[in-house]
């Protein structure tokens, strides 16, 4: 019985797979940066995206990815960006989304216009790790106020993410946290990693991040 499962869940993942590839490859074509957004809830990947959505307004698609509701793409929507909800809620509430689910969102999406196409996973940095959803750059977000160890406790997320992003850093001084620590530990996860710190509350960083978003925009 045990071992049926196992080949059954197999499948699925080769199946994921093989669509994951399929829209990294469609959408390089296009000349779209698609970009996976992973975190744990509240460590700030909405308030990214809105600033960025700011600076990059016309080019940007969002796909939200959420258990229940439409408060994050009801966020996004009112700045006048292109947003599509997926909620996870009525198929049984699955934490992380597949390469299928954001197929389906993009046979849907008019991309003529889009450069940057974001997907907002679900919040946890568990499950979005183990789906390959296709992008062209996986970003794990780590807020400050999370602590210095959260790389070694979800290693996945950090492994399989091209971009850490230490988000909040305008609440340094008020958090008993070891900024370097937390870099360094991040670099043991995974040592080619690149790390942009920043916060959207103050400012601080945000011209590194869209610089990485322009300079990584030749695909
Ligand atoms: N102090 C501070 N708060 C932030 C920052 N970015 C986001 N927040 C706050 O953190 C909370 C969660 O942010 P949100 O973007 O919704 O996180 P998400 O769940 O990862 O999408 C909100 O109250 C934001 O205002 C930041 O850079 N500094
Ligand atoms: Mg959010």
């Amino acid at each position: 019985m045990e071992t049926k499962k196992i080949k059954v869940m197999q499948k699925i993942l080769d199946i994921n797979d093989r669509i994951a590839s399929e829209l990294r490859n469609y959408l390089e074509k296009q000349g779209i940066l698609y970009l996976n957004m992973m975190s744990s809830p509240g460590s700030g990947k909405t308030s990214l995206i809105e600033k960025t959505a700011n600076k990059f307004k016309d080019s940007i698609f969002v796909i939200e990815g959420d258990i229940q509701n439409t408060l994050d793409a009801e966020r996004l929507n009112n700045l006048g960006i292109g947003v599509y909800q997926i909620n996870t809620g009525p198929f049984g509430g699955d934490c992380h989304l597949e390469a299928g689910w954001i197929k389906t969102a993009i046979e849907e999406i008019d991309l003529a216009s889009v450069k940057y196409l974001f997907v907002e996973n679900i919040g946890n940095l568990v499950c979005p790790a183990e789906f390959d959803i296709g992008a062209h750059i996986n970003i794990v977000i780590l807020s400050v106020a999370e602590g210095e160890d959260k790389q070694f406790k979800y290693p996945l997320a950090f492994r399989n993410s091209q971009l850490c992003i230490i988000s909040k850093t305008d609440l340094l001084p008020y958090l008993d946290i070891d900024l370097k620590m937390m870099k360094d530990n991040i670099k043991k996860v995974n040592s080619q990693i690149e790390i942009i710190e920043l916060s959207t509350k103050n400012g601080e960083g945000l011209s590194y991040w869209y610089e990485y978003l322009t300079q990584n925009n030749n695909c």
